[in-house]
């Protein structure tokens, strides 16, 4: 069976014309910093995003864990939101890679309130542990794709400032903010310091992600990124696919969110479903069925015998994701769906 999947925007494996350049990429040795379709892919990450330098990673994950070993010293604390992916899926890294503990801001939609993250900033104290960074995180997955405001990121970045700590930003999915706030990827990048942007998500690379920020920021995290096991060598085969990535598919993402509209629309019309649509901004929904009485696993499991995959989860809300390979007659058919599954 061809299924739908709608689990995560992660799933969409690579265009046709990216594995066309994967074939043609001129390669080297990267750890040696020979690579020349790495160092174009880095440099136009850095161009982008408006910082001196770039670094290609492996994925999110390791661009956010390698940004705040970068940032910080162990048994320092950061600031980040509650709900945010470097809290809570990454394994842990926080305590076990760069060894720091974590000052939790409870956010509105995914945005953090500028006078709590000044709150948690620890004074000088002998008790205390130094906080030495701030993360935000736009879109923010957890609040369904939600875009975090220009003035809030703004705010915070100047708290930062004002403190001497530097701001990182998970930009995982920063182009469908940017594609949402009608501006350039740079505009949202200039409210932090460093910027983890994913090649491998809505962007359909497969495999990659790109840190941004300082010179001096990127010369540090290349150690912990060969630390860490990510030097990859002749990477240029894969940053030849994040090179298509970043100059074309961020131009498309408009109809991944046309799509979750569309979707989340005809999901709130179900007896028994509803979707908050004023907090579907980009690609991501979260629907809540609980006047259905299915939690997430129920619901998966039912679509799953009608051709269709969405991530189980014990909770009555759940999360759908549009992506490049979801048109608009794959929509319609998940609404028939769900529309059938809820009354059986
Ligand atoms: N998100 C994945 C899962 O890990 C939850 C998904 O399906 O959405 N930051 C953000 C905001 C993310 O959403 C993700 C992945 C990452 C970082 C990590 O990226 P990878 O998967 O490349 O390590």
């Amino acid at each position: 069976m061809e299924y739908i999947d709608i689990r995560s925007d992660t799933v969409t494996p690579p265009t046709r014309e990216m594995r066309e350049a994967m074939y043609r990429a001129e390669v080297g040795d990267d750890v040696y910093g020979e690579d020349p379709t790495v160092i174009r892919l880095e440099n136009l990450v850095a161009e982008e995003m408006g910082k001196e330098a770039a670094l290609f990673v492996t994925s999110g994950t390791m661009g956010n864990q390698v940004s705040v070993m970068t940032h910080t010293r162990r048994g320092d604390e950061i600031i980040l939101e509650q709900d945010s992916h470097v809290y809570c899926y990454e394994v842990g890294g926080l305590a076990y890679l760069a060894g720091v503990q974590a000052a939790l801001v409870k956010g509105t939609d995914g945005a953090m309130d500028p006078a709590d993250v000044e709150g948690k900033i620890r004074p000088l104290n002998i008790h205390f542990p130094r906080t030495s960074l701030i993360c935000m995180e736009n879109t923010h997955n957890r609040a369904g794709g939600m875009v975090i405001p220009l003035d809030n990121m703004m705010s915070i970045h100047s708290i930062g400032k004002k403190h001497g700590i530097p701001v990182h930003l998970d930009g995982a999915r920063i182009y469908n903010a940017a594609t949402y706030l009608g501006v350039k990827a740079k505009e949202i990048a200039r409210h932090c310091d460093s910027v983890n942007v994913c090649l491998s998500k809505g962007l359909c690379a497969p495999v990659g992600s790109v840190i941004a920020g300082s010179k001096e920021f990127v010369d540090r995290a290349r150690k912990f990124r060969k630390m860490l096991g990510g030097g990859m060598r002749q990477a240029g085969i894969l940053a030849a696919a994040g090179i298509v990535a970043v100059e074309k598919m961020t131009k498309d993402l408009q109809k991944d969110h046309d799509n979750a509209r569309l979707l989340a629309e005809g999901l709130n019309a179900i007896d028994g479903v509803s979707v908050n649509l004023e907090k579907v901004q980009t690609n991501l929904i979260m629907a809540d069925f609980s006047g259905a009485g299915l939690n997430g696993n129920q619901v998966a499991e039912r679509l799953r015998t009608h051709g269709i995959l969405i991530n189980g989860s014990p909770h009555y809300v759940f999360r759908f994701a549009t992506h490049h390979y979801i048109e608009k007659d794959h929509v319609e058919k998940v609404i028939d769906t769900v529309n059938k599954i809820v009354k059986q």
